[in-house]
């Protein structure tokens, strides 16, 4: 399963927010290094289309798909030549597929650190583009000489060189102009800055309703390169502690919809570039997890293997079309049932049954 890891300096909420997620229970603590542990957890993805399927469908059972979350402890000033947990902190990010900033904005006199997002973002980003500095540079005399006896290593060395302007100016790589092949060509060498980003900034509570003019900011500076969300996370921790019904009248009564934490699932599971399709029945409703443009077979051996190994066809539809006809059988009778081969693509929000023989 790919992995998204928090990364956020001390006290900014990485912890609260990874047990809000999670339902985990990382310890939540004042100072910094008191978790040194990564905790590993996920994080379930609320799906309407999967709720609606399931009520057309009566289910038992409604499974829900996931997200794995790391809360990686660590960062700070000077983590890059090894200050506070240093490497050990860098390790965690290099193994994660995809980044969560956690920006504190939230005031308590009571917990030490700053309160402005955007000096987070800056001090951040700061350690990461140096410690990815010091390994493009460590890799280029490598590859330079390596390339001299092959060739093929040449846009390895090009994709090196254009990193290295990059983050010699300050820019993180997620930031950059670097075309899509290059950023490519670096992925062998696991930098930091070169993974996809989103944004949480941690609102305080009277913030939490109205919090444009906080994370504008953020959104502002950061424009395309991620996606940011305001998310007050001492609330919306201690909304996950209760029971459903409390929970959404205290995020109704607030203002506050279903709160944010759903949205924080969401786009995490988009930035892994994950795509989702259901199946439905009385006994259960499920959403599953695919790669972008996979393939029917492999898509069926996310089920089961023995469904990939003996996929005759699928029957397919999308689940709008279904939940609008209302069952399986007066989809088949309007038609709407296709029969798909071992060429088809599954698409985001197909409703599948596969047909196999083993
Ligand atoms: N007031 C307030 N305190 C928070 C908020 N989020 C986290 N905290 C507190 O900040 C401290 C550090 O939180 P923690 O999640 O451990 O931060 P981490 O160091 O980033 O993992 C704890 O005492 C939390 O209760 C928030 O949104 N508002
Ligand atoms: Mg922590």
């Amino acid at each position: 399963m790919e992995r998204i890891g928090l990364v956020g300096l001390p006290n900014s909420g990485k912890s609260s927010l990874f047990n809000a997620l999670t339902g985990g229970a990382a310890a939540v603590a004042r100072h910094p290094f008191s978790t040194t542990e990564t905790s590993v957890g996920v994080a379930l993805v609320p799906d309407q289309r999967l709720d609606a399927l399931a009520k057309m469908s009566a289910s038992r059972k409604v499974v829900h798909a996931g997200v794995e979350l790391v809360d990686i402890a660590g960062l700070v000033a000077g983590s890059s030549t090894g200050e506070g947990l240093g490497n050990r902190f860098l390790a965690g990010i290099r193994e994660a597929d995809a980044i969560c900033v956690v920006l504190r904005a939230f005031e308590d006199a009571n917990v030490p650190g700053g309160t402005d997002p955007l000096e987070d973002l800056a001090v951040l980003e700061l350690e990461l583009v140096l410690a990815d500095l010091a390994s493009v540079e460590g890799q280029l005399g490598r590859r330079r000489k390596a390339a001299k006896a092959d060739r093929s290593l040449d846009t390895q060395v090009a994709a090196l060189e254009a990193a290295r302007s990059c983050l010699a100016e300050g820019t993180p790589l997620y930031r950059s102009s670097l075309s899509h092949e290059a950023q490519d060509a670096l992925k062998p060498y696991f930098l930091l800055t070169n993974k996809p980003v989103l944004a949480v900034v941690n609102l305080g509570e009277d913030a939490a309703a109205d919090h444009e003019p906080v994370t504008k900011p953020v959104a502002e500076e950061l424009g395309s390169s991620a996606e940011v969300l305001g998310v007050s996370v001492k609330l919306e921790a201690e909304a996950a502690q209760l029971a459903e019904a409390d929970r959404s009248e205290l995020m109704e009564g607030l203002g506050l919809g279903e709160g944010a934490l759903p949205r924080v699932a969401r786009a995490a599971y988009r930035l892994l570039g994950r795509r989702t399709f259901f199946t439905t029945g009385e006994k259960e409703s499920r959403a599953w997890t695919f790669r972008h443009g996979a393939r029917a077979p492999e898509c069926a051996g996310v089920i089961h293997s023995d469904l990939q190994r003996g996929f005759i066809r699928a029957e397919v539809v999308h689940w709008d079309e279904l939940v609008a006809l209302g069952s399986w059988a007066a989809a088949r009778e309007a038609g709407k049932l296709r029969l798909e081969g071992k060429e088809y693509q599954v698409a985001d929000g197909d409703v599948l049954e596969i047909r196999f023989n083993v």
